[in-house]
């Protein structure tokens, strides 16, 4: 669609107009800007569906295996501006706005940002996602429709995290389609029962799970895969009626409200699995919703579920959705009617396993006891599946008694519990890490014993993200200075940016690249200005550190490195130092002590810096409240430094150290996760690579790693952690800090890789003197990120993994597409 034909806005402004009166049933002489933005995504949604339609079609027509991701997080982001990008329509929806009287980003930024994940691993599941659309994958995710997403944060006077409900589905009309007709039982509790060669599950409760579809369009393509959320209805048995007529209302509601606990809000903590029932309800929904659903679809298509596995892929975005197996098991044998061995063999051959973390205390297990009592027939059922896997360990190693304690899928010592991530490995037939650092630890430390058995399962598939999010709409003047000088194609093959290599001595560009790093910089400076009342140096470096708080990714460190600076000023304050801004943004887990002790440090270290008329701004630190999607495409464009610190050998892969360098910052960083390949692919010039390798930091686990050490020879260090433990950054509370830097903790050794790491950025502050030269390492990082994009790593999954073609591609018209706005379908009938 072209915003140059006039004729174009006008339809697209009439069909806008349509949709406020006739879908949302508004006056446009009262509607709020939320009304203009459901009326415009409507309008966009009906091209997206006609894209939906056609991949659906394509689908049956060729037969074509699809894939379902099964994924307890989904970090969206915004729709409608993603939506209006992947269909090209921004142009054109912004000049029919504007003849509306309306503005294209106001209207943009009017949308919610659902969080519906933790970090990570939720966004990652987003960008791909958006990937295999765009890579004409069929593909289609399932999640859980949380009511409420991840928790809204607040920092308080004091410098505290509040967490605050975040309701975001108030105002959540426009964009899902409601699925009355797709409706599933979910079963929990009650006793199973053998009945001559079957088995019975009687149980004790229902709940209904009801499908909300989000379509995912891919980017110039044409086609829309899905993304199916559920949420938890009570089932019929539940609202007493009985009880109502008594006039005993809160009796008849509360069971009602019970079960539809399930969907209510989604668990705010990646660093602990304890004993949480309601958890393990909610990862039952999802995987026992999705499994009769892919079931349902199969045999509507084939008649029956023989061809199954040659049909379908079904992907575990980590081991919360693992009960997806056991669930198949028990629709294929209970259901179905297959024997338990056809069952396992398709299963297996169905799934593969994706693990994101080697933190042993985030691997999931569930004590026996909790999952006979709400899913009797599933522990049933992995018992089997265990007994059958030692057998047959046991004939290979017959007399290793200690192997068998260790790959056993029941852990005995202690309460006895069911390791997720054995049974994720056992029942799939690929499993891969997220990065090849982090591949080759997992295979040598967690899955060390299953690499040995299956050594073919194992595999890397190094994250990505979408360039149409990450550059596309984050930063446009970035996307548009590249589409200037290579063309548009970098959207969907990224690996053409290395053509932009040949303006490394281009210095014309170089400062073209610098002017849009400075005026992403003064928007970000504004927004801190209006939100936070602090004032930011657009001149000053962007030191950014932006992710979950946790303390192997040494947020503190990145503290002791700005304290370090703050008293080399103050001792020697005529030296021509560089300005810093130090931007901080991220949650903390609501449960984990420590890392909530660091954003207290974090913001009584910024209120005295800041204040300090003796660092005449030379230090300013910012914590950004709320870090989410959203917050993440207007900072990342904004940084100049990539804060990737993590202890080697904790973070699997880290994603936004890719959406960095994609956007011109250099990073400073450990050799862990996708470092690691950063580095190669930028070279050693072009990032800040400091501290232990693995090898250093074990060998210091080994020797008993002693932090009193380091601070016995580092006297600026010791006077640190001397300041900060006896509350000079807390006078209000002068023991705050007295359990951070303890010379007994540092489990992280934040201590040993302080002076590296102080160097590092002694360097870059040097560098940074030289604007070209740093312009030129800018230019490398973008020009070099093209393997780090979600299409490459959707590909790798497609063909190594799923096995999957892509579906024919078929040409965008824009014609044609504005002879539909408004118009029925034409995409012909299906069956989903
Ligand atoms: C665990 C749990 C336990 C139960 C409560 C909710 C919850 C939520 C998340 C997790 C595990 C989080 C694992 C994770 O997010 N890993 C991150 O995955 C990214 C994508 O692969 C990767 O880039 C990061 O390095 C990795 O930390």
């Amino acid at each position: 669609m072209n915003a140059t034909n006039p004729q174009h806005v006008e339809r697209v402004k009439n069909a806008i107009i349509h949709k406020l009166i006739f879908a949302l049933g508004c006056d446009p002489k009262e509607a709020t800007t939320l009304n203009w933005l459901h009326a415009a995504m409507r309008v966009v949604r009906d091209i997206s569906t006609e894209g939906r339609l056609e991949t659906r079609r394509l689908t049956l027509e060729k037969g074509s295996r699809q894939v379902y991701y099964l994924s307890m997080e989904f970090l969206m982001g915004r729709t409608f501006s993603n939506a209006l990008i992947a269909e090209e329509m921004y142009d054109v929806i912004k000049a029919a706005l504007e003849a509306l009287g309306q503005n294209v980003d106001d209207i943009i930024n009017a949308e919610p940002d659902p969080g519906l994940g933790n970090g990570g691993l939720g966004r990652l599941a987003a960008c791909f996602l958006d990937s295999t659309a765009t890579m004409r994958i069929p593909a289609m995710g399932y999640g859980i429709r949380y009511e409420y997403g991840m928790f809204r944060q607040e920092i308080n006077a004091q410098g505290e995290q509040v967490e605050m409900p975040d309701n975001w589905t108030s105002h959540e009309i426009a964009w899902p389609y409601v699925r009355p007709s797709k409706r599933y039982k979910i079963q929990f509790g009650g006793y199973v029962q053998e009945e001559g060669n079957r088995t019975l599950w009687h149980s004790a409760d229902e709940i209904t799970a009801l499908a909300h579809d989000y379509l995912v369009p891919g980017y110039d393509v044409n086609l829309a895969n899905n993304l199916r959320l559920w949420t938890a209805q009570a089932g019929s048995k539940v609202f007493s009626l009985a009880d109502f007529n008594r006039g005993d209302y809160f009796a008849a509601m509360e069971k009602q409200n019970a079960s539809e606990n399930v969907s209510r809000v989604l668990y705010p903590d990646d660093s602990t699995t304890k004993g949480r029932e309601l958890r393990l309800r909610q990862e039952y929904f999802l995987c026992s919703a999705s499994l009769q659903d892919i079931v349902r679809r199969h045999e509507a298509q084939y008649g029956s579920c023989d061809n199954l596995a040659d049909k379908i892929a079904i992907h575990l975005n980590d081991t919360h959705p693992s009960l997806a197996i056991p669930e198949l098991m028990r629709i294929l044998i209970d259901e179905k009617g297959y024997d338990w061995q056809q069952a396992w063999t398709m299963t297996q051959s169905i799934f593969s396993y994706t693990n994101h973390t080697l933190m042993s205390e985030a691997l999931e297990t569930w004590p026996v006891d909790m999952l006979g009592m709400i899913l009797p027939r599933h522990l049933k059922l992995i018992l089997e599946i265990n007994e059958v896997f030692l057998k047959q360990v046991q004939e290979r190693y017959p007399h290793d008694h200690d192997l068998i304690r260790r790959v056993s899928i029941i852990d005995e010592e202690g309460e006895r519990k069911v390791r997720m991530a054995w049974l994720s490995v056992i029942g799939s037939h690929k499993i891969n890490g997220v990065a090849k650092f982090h591949s080759q630890l997992m295979v040598k430390s967690i899955f060390a014993d299953f690499a040995k058995l299956f050594p073919e399962r194992f595999t890397n598939v190094t994250n990505g993200v979408t360039p149409r999010r990450w550059i596309g709409i984050a930063n446009p003047q970035l996307a548009t200075l590249i589409d200037d000088k290579i063309g548009g194609t970098w959207r969907k093959d990224l690996t053409r940016l290395s053509q932009l290599n040949t303006f490394a001595d281009d210095e014309a560009f170089l400062q073209q690249l610098a002017h849009i790093k400075r005026n992403n910089k003064q928007a970000l400076a504004d927004y801190v200005k209006k939100q936070l009342n602090i004032t930011l140096n657009p001149d000053a470096i962007f030191d950014v550190q932006i992710k979950r708080i946790h303390e192997y990714k040494r947020q503190s460190m990145n503290v002791l490195h700005i304290l370090d600076l703050y008293y080399r000023i103050l001792e020697n304050p005529d030296a021509d130092w560089q300005p810093r801004v130090f931007i901080f943004a991220g949650k903390a887990a609501s449960a984990y002590y420590m890392a909530k002790k660091i954003i207290h440090l974090i913001n009584d270290v910024a209120n005295i810096i800041n204040h300090d008329a003796r660092i005449r701004d030379l230090i300013k630190i910012v914590f950004i409240p709320n870090y989410g999607v959203s917050l993440a495409q207007m900072i990342i464009p904004a940084a100049d430094i990539s804060e990737q610190i993590s202890l080697a050998g904790t973070e699997a892969s880290g994603t936004s150290n890719m959406k960095f360098a994609l956007n011109g910052a250099l990073t400073v960083g450990t050799l862990d996760g996708a470092n690691v390949e950063i580095l190669d692919a930028v070279g050693k010039d072009n990032i800040f690579i400091f501290g232990n390798t693995i090898e250093e930091v074990e060998q210091l686990r080994r020797e008993g790693y002693s932090p009193m050490r380091y601070i016995e020879q580092d006297a600026a260090l010791s006077h640190i952690v001397q300041q900060v433990s006896n509350g000079a950054f807390s006078p209000d509370d002068p023991t705050r800090y007295q359990d951070l830097f303890s010379p007994f903790g540092d489990y992280y050794q934040s201590f040993a890789d302080f002076h590296a790491y102080v160097e590092a950025q002694n360097r870059i502050s040097e560098f940074y003197r030289d604007p070209i030269a740093w312009q030129r390492a800018a230019l490398a990082n973008i020009a070099n990120m093209g393997y780090f994009s979600s299409d490459r790593s959707i590909m790798d999954y497609a063909r190594n993994i799923w096995k999957i073609d892509p579906l024919d591609d078929i040409p965008l018209d824009s014609e044609a597409l504005v002879e539909r706005i408004n118009k029925p379908s034409a995409a012909k009938p299906y069956k989903t």
